[in-house]
């Protein structure tokens, strides 16, 4: 669909400033000579809301009126990160607002570094919905992101001695500017109780009697299109006690027990689980999900009933929804909950509305990553639900797999929705994929392992079910707003619409040869390094030479992801040094952001780990600064934005299989930098995209992994075989990076030497070699230059409105529909 391309001004700098005072003055009330960066923060982003919010009136206004159909993106995660920038650039108003605040005397750089980050996620799951979102808005697809509004977000991090030591996140202890509360909107969520069946004329019916009400509090956060013409909503809920129920207690005396209620209701949407790929199965995990999901539906449904009444016969051709992972599947038997016990339709209509409305994104394979509830829990808290899951299951077993497989137990006890054992569990998986229309990975290779390893079954029952949609990152953020610099220069040489048609891109590639281009390009990534090497110094005090090779590896910690192989290398290189001061390489620095989930005992081992290393490497004279090794603090959206454009080196190391898509990979090569990664992800196709000799890729493939495990891995062989592994592996052991406290990082090794869940011993050497590719590479600065140039102008396809488009064609079925002009 066409829409805007490079947004226009809409107004004058003498105009915006004049706002900003307008506002400084009477919505935040101080004055020019005594007002914080904070009071400018907000009396900017007040400015700004003049345009946003006229946006999602004129937005609102058109889809109503042409009664469009509409999706609803459902997920538990939305990591926004700060929406300043953003803002301005997707309104056309950046320069404008930069100037304006030049002529007060104010750098707006400074100014966005007030904002906090929006952290209501974790990783990359969460960080795609937002990247979703601004796709949805550009595109003018009429869409609605539905969430939580947290009141912290993901935990802040801190290194305490070398470990990782949380903090409570408080991005909106003051208030945030973008979001306005709508409690004309608000709905009530019911839970616990029990189920009656109640006989009329003979005929049974349920009824669910709750014992517990919330109120669902929605807020609004205004999702700017780049272009700024149509502005979507994303809705997160909060939680409240019901009022009704606080006034009884009070009433009999019982005032403080009303308060304590208040407060159990409100603990609802406190805090976000910092757990990814490892479910915490706890009971208030499922309370959120829950939570959110009903209020979602009740909105929906609200919003259609106003416009079309009680006749629910459009509901699904008008409603979307995509369920992001299977966190929010409990959507699914509740829109059924809803038809066939509140709206009075049969189950087989239901069902078939049930069907065509929902459609659910997987992004994991990791078994232990798989979402199960102990069918005992759902019972205690959706006793309603856990029966329409039952029958769900009995017609979907009874019909649709009898018919398939006639007499096929086993089959069947695979495909229940429902894990048999002393602990029946029911799989959240299993419920998305039979409750929607189409499932999709978000890999190539992702979606057929979804396909070939996840769910065969159901792929041979519903040929064309299982789809891809690869991954994208929305070029906005991750290029015009964080890298400057190289967006002038790409605006010097090809239109300057390409943050919206990205595959104009592609004309940077006749200038990989150019010397002068190539110097240009070069310098920028030099720029945006000096740039880095002062936070560096800031955040951690380490010194570190915009000269040297810069080598990030920026995701969440876990084994899957292989930090601790990257460490390995890193050790070696030192102990190369150690043995021959003289060994000849590039200066290097190796940079980590990554957050632990608080539970998970092996990844914080391994932060520890990294850091320990660091710190003697890092105070080492004897090997001349060739080598640093930094972990920023807290990594998050924010610190994203100023590393990513200052990287030279992408470590995408996964185990092959293991890594449904990630995006940062793309972040990175879009930037510049090159992928030293596995066959694994989205790392396959940022190879094909860029060619081969333009990424270096190293390791096994899935079909090696599958071999290795088949034919019996044994980690030992590979720690006795290779000399320098065998020594790195137990320095580990011993007191060298932990002086006086012997034995500290020993976990690590044991882990290595006789588990290794993830394959990181097999795929050393290969590493390593890879390793020597990029520093023979780096020193060809031509080469170099040349790979990197390739990159950037080949990544197109990474574009996540390229992803959304795709999610409109071939499973919304929708197209844009563009807002009324003013
Ligand atoms: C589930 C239940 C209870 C508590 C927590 C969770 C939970 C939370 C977050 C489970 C998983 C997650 C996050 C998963 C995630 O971020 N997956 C990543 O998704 C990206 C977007 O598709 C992919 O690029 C990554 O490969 C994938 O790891």
């Amino acid at each position: 669909s066409k829409t805007s391309a490079a947004p226009k001004p809409q107004l004058t700098v003498k105009q915006f400033q004049d706002s900003v005072v307008k506002h400084l003055r009477s919505t935040l009330g101080t004055y020019e000579e005594k007002a914080s960066k904070q009071a400018w923060n907000q009396a900017v982003s007040a400015a700004i809301n003049e345009f946003v919010f006229d946006g999602v009136s004129r937005t609102r206004k058109t889809h109503a009126a042409k009664d469009a159909r509409a999706v609803h993106y459902l997920s538990l995660e939305f990591l926004m990160g700060r929406l300043m920038s953003n803002n301005l650039h997707n309104l056309g108003l950046y320069d404008i607002a930069d100037q304006a605040m030049a002529k007060l005397g104010l750098n707006l750089a400074d100014i966005l570094e007030e904002e906090s980050d929006m952290a209501l996620g974790n990783g990359g799951l969460g960080r795609l919905a937002a990247c979703f979102i601004d796709s949805m808005a550009t595109l003018n697809l009429p869409a609605v992101g539905y969430g939580i509004h947290y009141e912290h977000g993901l935990f802040r991090q801190e290194f305490f001695k070398g470990r990782q030591v949380e903090r409570p996140d408080e991005w909106r202890e003051f208030g945030s500017a973008w979001e306005i509360c709508r409690p004309e909107s608000q709905q009530t969520v019911k839970l616990y109780g029990y189920v009656e069946t109640v006989y009329d004329n003979g005929a049974a019916r349920k009824v669910w009697h709750p014992g517990r009400t919330l109120r669902a509090i929605p807020w609004d956060i205004p999702i700017v299109g780049y272009g700024g013409r149509n502005v979507n909503v994303l809705r997160l809920w909060e939680s409240r006690a019901d009022k009704f129920f606080d006034w009884d207690v009070f009433n009999s005396g019982g005032y403080v027990d009303a308060y304590a209620e208040s407060v159990q209701a409100e603990t609802v949407s406190k805090v976000l689980y910092p757990n990814d790929e490892t479910p915490a199965g706890k009971e208030l995990r499922l309370v959120q999900q829950y939570f959110f999901s009903a209020a979602s539906i009740a909105d929906v449904m609200r919003r259609y009933k106003a416009a079309h009444g009680d006749d629910l016969t459009k509901f699904a051709d008008l409603n979307a929804m995509q369920l992001n992972d299977t966190h929010p599947a409990i959507a699914i038997p509740e829109l059924m909950r809803v038809l066939v016990d509140e709206e009075g339709l049969s189950w087989d209509k239901a069902w078939a509305m049930t069907r065509q409305t929902f459609a659910y994104t997987n992004h994991t394979l990791l078994p232990e990553a798989l979402e199960k509830w102990p069918l005992k829990l759902i019972e205690k808290v959706l006793p309603r639900h856990l029966e329409i899951i039952f029958e769900i299951n009995a017609r979907f077993l009874n019909d649709e797999v009898e018919n398939k497989w006639p007499g096929n137990d086993g089959v069947k006890r695979k495909l229940s929705i429902i894990e048999e054992g002393s602990d029946q569990m029911i799989r959240m998986g299993h419920l998305s994929a039979i409750g929607s229309h189409t499932v999709n990975g978000v890999a190539q290779i992702h979606s057929e392992l979804v396909k070939k390893d996840l769910f065969p079954e159901l792929n041979e029952l519903w040929p064309g079910k299982f789809v891809n949609v690869t991954n994208g990152i929305t070029p906005r953020r991750w290029m015009k707003a964080c890298n400057p610099r190289l967006s002038t220069l790409i605006e010097k040489h090809i239109d300057d619409d390409w943050p919206r048609y990205l595959d104009k891109l592609e004309g940077l590639k006749k200038f990989a040869d150019d010397a002068e281009f190539q110097k240009e390009y070069m310098a920028i990534k030099h720029a945006n390094k000096e740039d880095m090497v002062k936070v560096i110094k800031e955040l951690t005090d380490i010194d570190v030479s915009a000269d040297a090779i810069f080598d990030v590896q920026i995701k969440r910690l876990h084994e899957y992801k292989r930090q601790h192989l990257n460490l390995l290398h890193i050790m070696a290189l030192y102990r190369r040094l150690l043995i021959d001061p003289n060994y000849d390489m590039h200066p290097r620095v190796f940079i980590f952001g990554a957050k632990a989930a608080p539970g998970y005992k092996m990844a914080k081992d391994i932060i520890f780990a990294i850091n320990k290393v660091a710190e003697k490497v890092n105070n080492d004279p004897r090997i001349k600064d060739k080598l640093k090794v930094v972990f920023l603090p807290n990594y998050r959206v924010s610190l994203a934005e100023k590393l990513i454009p200052a990287a030279d080196v992408s470590e995408q190391i996964s185990l092959a299989g293991k890594e449904a898509s990630g995006t940062g990979n793309m972040k990175l090569a879009l930037n510049g930098a090159i992928t030293l990664g596995t066959m694994d992800g989205a790392n396959i196709e940022i190879a094909e995209e860029a060619g081969r000799e333009n990424v270096v890729i190293f390791g096994m493939e899935v079909d090696d992994v599958v071999a290795l495990q088949e034919k019996g891995y044994n980690p030992g062989d590979y720690y006795r075989g290779n000399d320098e592994l065998k020594a790195v592996l137990d320095w580990l052991e011993g007191d060298f990076f932990t002086p006086g406290e012997p034995g500290l990082l020993a976990e690590v090794k044991r882990n290595l030497v006789e588990q290794d869940p993830f394959m990181v011993l097999p795929d050393f050497e290969s590493y390593c070699e890879a390793h020597q590719k990029i520093d023979s590479l780096y020193r060809d600065q031509k080469a170099w230059a040349r790979a990197a140039i390739i990159n950037t102008a080949s990544l197109a396809k990474f574009n996540s409105d390229r992803s959304i488009a795709d999610y409109a064609d071939y499973i919304w079925h929708m197209k844009g529909v563009p807002a009324a002009a003013k």
